[in-house]
């Protein structure tokens, strides 16, 4: 088994047997346009997971390499305990990389690859939030000992600079199991991480659910349905316009292409369907414009490289960013202009984190579905459409969609 599919089942946790959500696999790219400029502006990590960022810093949750203490078996054969997960910031002015937290617990097999640790990070008034995945049962962790207790938590570092406990999760999944129903089984390995205003969501990859967390507890807020056998891992969760909530999976083996799809929470009823096509949801983000941009693992059926950042427009359009250049990504997170991506995020002292340009010229089309592809014979970005005027400046833009000239502007309007 790759590596690629190997950090898919540490995730997942014992995916679930052959199937495939019966939804459209992604179609043909085309309109090539000119290739991005993608810059690395961290490199030497291990595991490189979700990202945060803040006043010009971005911080990088990196699950680590695991170590030689404590042993348990693993998806994938047996994992060892290390104090080795991070979390690291890159000062984006100045440039350079430092350590903002260290000796966080991580598991992984022998070699370090596809580690279990700090999945994910997230900064608000009360400061750094840090979420530490497990990839084990509530009884693997115990057989870790003391050393293993922050597995399957949420923590928050203050801004006094003390690490709190905020919720332990695989104890929640421990007492609660909320799909345990659908033949889940007893897993937690948290991933997903969004702290915008209205409480703390979670996706569990390896409980399969996503939690609300606040006022010292947490509830279940939903189990993604199980599709042909398959069990479908929640890997992100992200609030959009309204406080809607958007969760993004990552289907279980053999993954298909084009099987994973983006859901809609619903207080009170299923989750919905709202965009499929995709392959292997790693994370997700909501742009300025509404926009939603979902990262995937990978592009190919058994999660052949390479991975992919998508931009789905409000109108259904979808684009391809950086297409071509991403190697097993597993963390996204937006700027004003820029996207920053997690690289080759399954690997030990070789992640990256990359940063590349939101510009619309710089994208290409993918025609994912035939009901919401462009239409027309020319797809073209509108002049809102790029992410600064010096990008559309750049890419000459002189006309509005469909080859029509803009409207004039009146002084005053
Ligand atoms: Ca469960």
């Amino acid at each position: 088994m790759d590596r690629a599919r190997r950090l898919a089942c540490a995730v997942a946790m014992c995916c679930a047997a052959a199937g495939a959500l019966g939804v459209p696999a992604a179609g043909a790219h085309a309109s090539a346009r000119r290739a991005p400029s993608v810059e690395v502006v961290a490199s030497g990590l291990d595991n490189p997971r979700g990202l945060t960022l803040g006043r010009g810093v971005l911080l990088i949750a990196e699950a680590g390499t695991g170590g030689d203490g404590a042993c348990v078996p693993g998806p994938e054969g047996e994992v060892c305990l290390g104090a080795t997960g991070a979390v690291t910031a890159v000062d984006l002015h100045g440039g350079g990389q430092f350590p903002v937290l260290t000796e966080l617990p991580s598991l992984a097999p022998s070699g370090g690859g596809n580690a279990n640790g700090p999945h994910d990070v997230s900064l608000d008034r009360k400061g750094l939030y840090v979420l530490i995945g497990a990839g084990t049962t509530p009884a693997g962790r115990a057989a870790l000992g003391p050393a293993g207790a922050l597995l399957g938590t949420l923590k928050l570092l203050g801004r006094d600079g003390v690490l709190r406990s905020v919720a332990d999760l695989m104890a929640f999944e421990g007492a609660n199991d909320p799909d345990g129903p659908l033949g889940g089984g007893l897993e937690s390995n948290p991933f997903g991480l969004d702290t915008h205003s209205g409480g703390i969501l979670v996706a569990d990859g390896g409980a399969n659910d996503v939690l609300l967390v606040g006022g010292g507890g947490v509830v279940p807020l939903a189990v993604l349905p199980f599709s042909r056998g398959v069990q479908p891992v929640p890997t992100t969760v992200a609030r959009g316009r309204g406080g809607a909530i958007y969760v993004g999976q990552l289907t279980g083996a053999p993954f298909a292409a084009g099987a994973a799809g983006v859901w809609k929470l619903l207080p009170g009823r299923p989750p919905q369907l709202v965009a499929s096509g995709f392959t292997a949801l790693t994370d997700m983000a909501v742009g300025r414009d509404g926009s939603l941009y979902v990262l995937q693992f990978a592009t190919g059926a058994g999660l052949e490289q390479p991975g992919a950042l998508i931009r789905v427009r409000p109108d259904g359009r979808r684009e391809e960013l950086a297409a071509g250049r991403l190697t097993a990504p597993t963390g996204l997170a937006l700027d004003r202009s820029v996207a920053y991506v997690s690289d080759h995020g399954d690997q030990p002292r070789s992640g990256e984190v990359l940063r590349i340009p939101l510009d619309c010229a710089a994208t290409r089309r993918v025609a994912v579905d035939a009901s919401v592809a462009p239409r027309g014979p020319r797809w073209q970005c509108t002049a809102s459409e790029y992410s600064s005027p010096e990008e559309r400046r750049h890419a000459g833009h002189r006309r509005g969609p469909g080859g029509a000239p803009p409207a004039p502007r009146r002084p005053g309007a």
